[in-house]
């Protein structure tokens, strides 16, 4: 054989392991139940990407809290043992405070692009968490307190309220009698009775059965949930250029679709109230009042957790 023909061989045989090696695939958990519209969302959109990105990038889901606990999933992405996690803020707190903050958010995802939100987001994440941002995937969508006793007041004096950080400081002010647990948890600590309602958002109680087992939702709502997918930032700087731009081009698009939850959330609220579920409503000036309250000790606590960023992410967040 000649030389030439030699390294065109030789070249033949390598460019398929070659190819192979440009092929990244991204383990990834989520926080949120398996069964939950969350992550139903969140697996169309793995299968999608998986669909185009043949040969450059995979995702791999692992699952949900069974294969790593609700409240151990940012640790994990932090210290990558796994690539992706499909989380909120609230669910790791005990790995940097500031996460718990982006509840605060009244400008949206798309602002928060545009005025420097995400590079603030991403600076913090990486320095505190060794994490990247990939993007916002829930937003639009209030928290609200859901009961199974009767209140006239904003007063939950002798109430045992489920609760993650997001609701914490809020309902403590009432007075409340807080415990924290993962979603996961919430439908047996109803059925025994062992609390006397919960924070959630105005959406997704179906998923779990909890309609089942509630009888009020007290209104108004109050912040704004975010459910995003965080990285190892490891990880991420590992990508080649062209697999970091598809994944930020893919993850871009999947936060582009929020507006699917305004209408969402529309049909859930109808939907609770085919099912039985009573809305306690107070005066308008006690209503004004309640989210107040929510927003002061929400951005008390941001600023008191974390006084180097609190109020930077202020700057951005708040309108
Ligand atoms: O209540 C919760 O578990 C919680 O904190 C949360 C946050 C964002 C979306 C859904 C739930």
């Amino acid at each position: 054989m000649r030389k030439s023909t030699r390294l065109v061989a030789l070249a033949m045989l390598l460019a398929p392991a070659l190819a192979a090696a440009q092929e990244s695939t991204l383990r990834i958990v989520s926080a949120f139940p398996e069964n939950s519209i969350y992550v139903k969302r969140m697996e169309n959109w793995i299968e999608r990407l998986n669909a185009e990105g043949k040969g450059s990038l995979q995702l791999n889901f692992i699952g949900g809290p069974k294969a790593i606990p609700t409240f151990e999933v940012g640790k994990s992405v932090q210290t990558g043992v796994v690539d992706i996690g499909f989380s909120t803020g609230a669910f790791y707190t005990n790995v940097m405070p500031e996460a718990d903050i982006l509840k605060l958010s009244e400008t949206s995802a798309a602002e928060q692009r545009r005025n420097g939100g995400y590079e603030l987001i991403n600076k913090i994440w990486a320095e505190k968490a060794n994490m990247r941002y990939l993007a916002k995937v829930v937003e639009f969508t209030p928290f609200h307190l859901y009961l199974n006793k009767k209140i006239d007041k904003p007063d939950l004096t002798g109430l045992k309220i489920r609760i993650t950080p997001v609701y914490r400081e809020f309902f403590q002010s009432m007075n409340a009698q807080v415990m924290t647990t993962a979603p996961g948890e919430v439908y047996t600590a109803l059925e025994r009775g062992v609390i006397d309602g919960y924070g959630w958002p105005i959406h997704a109680l179906f998923d779990l059965n909890w309609h089942e087992k509630t009888k009020f939702r007290v209104d108004p709502g109050f912040y704004n949930a975010e459910v995003g997918l965080i990285m190892n930032l490891d990880k991420y700087k590992s990508l080649t250029p062209a697999q970091r731009e598809y994944l930020d081009r893919k993850a871009l698009a999947y936060e582009g679709q929020n507006e699917f939850w305004k209408t969402y959330n529309q049909s859930e609220t109808k939907r609770q109230a085919d099912a039985g579920i009573q809305t306690i409503a107070f005066d308008a000036a006690t209503s004004k009042a309640y989210v107040e309250k929510a927003n002061e000790v929400g951005w008390a606590n941001a600023i008191k957790a974390s006084p180097e960023y609190g109020p930077q992410l202020r700057k951005v967040l708040a309108k």
